[in-house]
């Protein structure tokens, strides 16, 4: 049916009558979305079908691939880009008088994740199945994925988001291969075979029923499975009362946890991650006991891997399993449970480091917990052997202490393999964060620094400078993006970066034109577009961004003979709904943007625009128009970064610190091809052990400083009162945790450098060139090569290592 238009056209019309029972003329845009997404799914089935046929019938290992969250965005594009028949169906569509953006455009983003974590486990969900690499994901089928942001005079406003309201033309629900899960009850021990055995008693079930969605590689016939799994009450008799036994059964499922959260030990989050890990895990074992039937050799057929410690009852959980079920001993159910589980650290932030109150934890599920203390028991005693008389080091590396379960102690020690996301964040694990552990088991310890599917990034985001690269370089960087590398010959080339000039003006004014849509401002798509997009967090700092945009509008007002080129400050951002400081930025970029947006005397050389509810579809139209990405972190803090990456690729300039992949931009593509500025990640580990920062000091002695941070509390933004006092005094008060003050200058002088090099158009266009050429080393591509090859023991069998 897509082997050529005038098939495609057919069978569309075809389909769409059968759905609908409607003529073409009647149909809406949502029913061709309807329409066009069944079809597709119906084209992949053959391969889904193959592909699981394939891993059934040959001995080759399973990796699955456990995350709390994918943030996937929308499908219908990036599946016809993979499964190759994008150009067919726009052909086809055009003829009927329809436009396939537009039909894309009715999709609602499968929000399920918050950022950097849940984006990195789509991008590797699309690498794996590209490299036809078996590599599964298991997550949650979240009703409701991230709120939606809205501003209501400049504060943010969440909403409950609804991706599901009109139905996944994804997903096939599978209520065959439910999993039950057990919550609550208690322990009763018995004797059995002259054994001392367990069992869970009067527990709460509920039932796991999975939702499978079909993961297409690109250009192969590989196609993987996500399963997300649906909380639903069990079918049988229960204890209590039934209305609020569903409502709390489907409450596991209900919503994405805007992660984070300051509000800690909610007793729904461990629910949702021992409901992810007991209904996959479950799932896993039933269909490799059918296929193998003892669960001896496990370790060697299956790796678990999972994605920050969210889930980590994976250990507990497979322990059960081979204990209680498989009647195996301790020593061998915990080394092929430890063989089989791989676990990625991705932050060192000690805030974002779980840990559950063990009165929380013992009730809810009594046995995992036993089999946690049995754990934490061993752990501890073989220390002692290898440490004797160190308490101190004791303590602080075991499982459970002070009355709480640390969940990374447990992934730790539970698991083969611990890595980091880039060189210096496994560095710091290494050196600091968890140098105790590392100490003792060196060998566990590897970085695999984060990746981005540049088929989503480049190819789909932004089909104008993807033509522009296939005719000057061909098509061979598609498969290898190392290939980009060849852009360099033209870098210097006058005809080339025209040409990329021009790709670069219009997704300025593609982006230029949802801007006027959404907000109905006009942007100048001459004017350097300066983005910052990520979680709003005070270590990211937008903050600091935010006082260098009050610093040009104070010099432009104030001194006549500054110049700048014109520049246009974008914004996306959502702030965790109980991260009222972070709320409190969100609310100054709002009112700054009205001061500046609104003042003649500056001539329209600035402009702030903070964009509503940013979120990968969003993101898919802004990183392709960026100029400039700002990746201004509080050196060592941020753990590596993705969208520095996706800018890269796109050809916008890094204005970044020494942090996170930065680093390995830099290392790629030259720091003369950026702009870096502030303090190192040394220097700021070293201020934080032995003091000796005093933010007042630089308040004093910078007449730029005390003036900006004045306007924060004098009235210069007129309709907020003291609402940015708390900002105010986070700087000086409480002495500048994230160092904005003391990077305040260096950050102004380096983009001083921006402006100035943006005025030499040739010279700028030649950076941006070479940023695209060395962004290849960013693809997820290389970074799941190396997962598969050093951590799951895949073999990369069809594609080149
Ligand atoms: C969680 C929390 C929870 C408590 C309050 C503070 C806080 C701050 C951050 C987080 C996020 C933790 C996990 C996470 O999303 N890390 C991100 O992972 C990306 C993929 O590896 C990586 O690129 C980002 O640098 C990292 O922040």
């Amino acid at each position: 049916m897509f082997s050529n238009k005038e098939k495609f056209k057919e069978a569309f019309l075809k389909k769409l009558e059968s759905m609908y029972g409607k003529s073409f003329q009647e149909s809406t845009s949502r029913d061709h979305y309807h329409t066009l997404g069944n079809m597709v799914r119906e084209y992949i089935s053959a391969n889904w079908i193959a592909t699981n046929e394939r891993n059934r019938a040959k001995d080759e290992k399973q990796v699955y691939y456990l995350s709390i969250e994918f943030l996937l965005g929308r499908l219908l594009g990036s599946n016809l880009l993979n499964l190759g028949i994008q150009q067919v169906v726009e052909d086809g569509l055009k003829e009927l008088g329809l436009e396939l953006s537009a039909i894309e455009e009715i999709e609602s983003d499968a929000g399920l994740g918050n950022g950097g974590l849940g984006r990195l486990a789509a991008c590797f969900l699309d690498s794996l199945a590209s490299l036809d690499l078996p590599g599964h994901g298991c997550g949650i089928r979240y009703k409701h994925g991230l709120f939606d942001q809205k501003f209501v005079d400049g504060y943010q406003v969440e909403l409950p988001e609804q991706w599901l309201r009109h139905g996944n033309v994804w997903e096939v629900r599978k209520p065959d291969q439910a999993v039950e899960i057990h919550f609550w009850g208690k322990v009763e021990s018995y004797r059995e075979d002259e054994k001392v055995r367990f069992r869970h008693i009067k527990g709460e079930a509920i039932t796991a029923v999975p939702y499978d969605m079909p993961i297409v590689g690109y250009q192969t016939k590989t196609v993987n499975m996500l399963r997300l799994w649906s909380a639903e009450p069990a079918p049988f008799p229960i204890h209590k009362n039934i209305m609020q036994y569903k409502r709390e059964t489907e409450a596991v499922s209900e919503f994405l946890y805007p992660d984070d959260t300051h509000d800690e030990g909610k007793i729904l989050r461990l629910k949702q991650q021992y409901f992810l890990v007991a209904a996959s895990i479950g799932s896993i074992v039933r269909s490799y006991r059918k296929k193998n039937g003892s669960l001896l050799d496990f370790h060697k057929r299956v790796t678990i891997h999972i994605n920050d410690t969210h889930p980590v009852l994976a250990i507990p959980e497979l322990m059960r399993i081979l204990l209680d079920e498989e009647d195996m001993s301790w020593e061998l159910a915990w080394e092929i449970t430890s063989q089989t589980i791989s676990y990625t650290n991705h932050t060192t932030l000690s805030e974002a480091l779980e840990k559950w109150p063990i009165n929380i934890f013992q009730p809810l599920l009594p046995r995992i917990y036993m089999i946690v203390d049995e754990i934490n028991e061993r752990f501890c005693k073989e220390l002692w052997n290898k440490y004797p008389g160190q308490w101190g080091r004791i303590e602080n590396m075991a499982i459970l202490a002070h009355g709480l379960v640390k969940m990374a102690h447990l992934a730790v020690v539970g698991s083969f393999s611990v890595n980091g996301v880039a060189k210096i964040h496994t560095e710091i694990l290494k050196n600091r964060e968890m140098n105790l552990f590392y100490e003792a088991f060196p060998d566990k310890f590897n970085n695999k620094t984060n990746g981005i599917t540049h088929r989503r990034w480049l190819l789909k985001a932004n089909p104008h400078l993807t033509s522009l690269i296939k005719d000057t370089i061909g098509i061979g960087w598609m498969k290898d993006t190392t290939q980009l590398r060849q852009l360099d010959a033209y870098a210097n080339d006058s005809a080339f970066l025209e040409k990329l000039n021009n790709v670069k003006k219009k997704r300025k004014e593609i982006l230029g034109e949802r801007i006027r849509k959404q907000t109905g401002m006009v942007i100048d798509t001459d004017s350097i577009i300066d983005v910052q997009v990520k979680r709003l967090h005070a270590y990211k700092r937008q903050l600091l961004n935010v006082l260098h945009i009050m610093y040009l509008y104070n010099k432009l007002r104030e001194d006549s003979s500054f110049t700048i080129h014109p520049r246009t400050f974008i914004f996306g951002a959502k702030a965790s709904p109980g991260y009222y400081y972070a709320k409190r930025v969100i609310k100054l970029i709002n009112s700054l943007a009205e001061k500046v947006n609104n003042d003649p005397a500056i001539k329209g050389c600035l402009k702030v625009v903070f964009l509503e509810n940013y979120r990968v579809s969003l993101a898919e139209d802004i990183f392709p128009a960026a100029d400039v990405s700002e990746q201004i972190s509080t050196a060592s803090k941020e753990a590596s970064g993705t969208g520095n990456m996706k800018f890269m690729m796109n050809g916008a300039l890094t204005i970044g610190t020494l942090d996170g992949a930065n680093i390995e931009i830099k290392e790629e593509v030259g720091e003369e091809n950026m702009f870096i500025f502030g303090l190192t990640a040394e220097e700021v580990l070293n201020f934080y052990q032995n003091g000796g920062y005093r933010s007042s000091e630089y308040y004093h002695h910078d007449k730029r400083i005390q003036q900006v941070l004045e306007q924060l509390i004098n009235g210069f933004f007129p309709d907020v009162h003291d609402h940015f006092e708390p900002i105010h005094d986070s700087l000086l008060m409480q002495n500048d945790e994230y160092f904005v003050l003391k990077d305040f200058s260096s950050y102004i002088d380096a983009q001083g450098r921006v402006d100035t090099t943006y005025k030499d158009r040739n010279r700028w266009l030649t950076m941006s060139a070479k940023n695209i050429a060395y962004s290849g080393f960013f693809s997820s591509d290389r970074t799941i090569k190396h997962y598969a090859k050093d951590i799951w023991g895949l073999e990369l069998s069809y594609s080149k290592s």
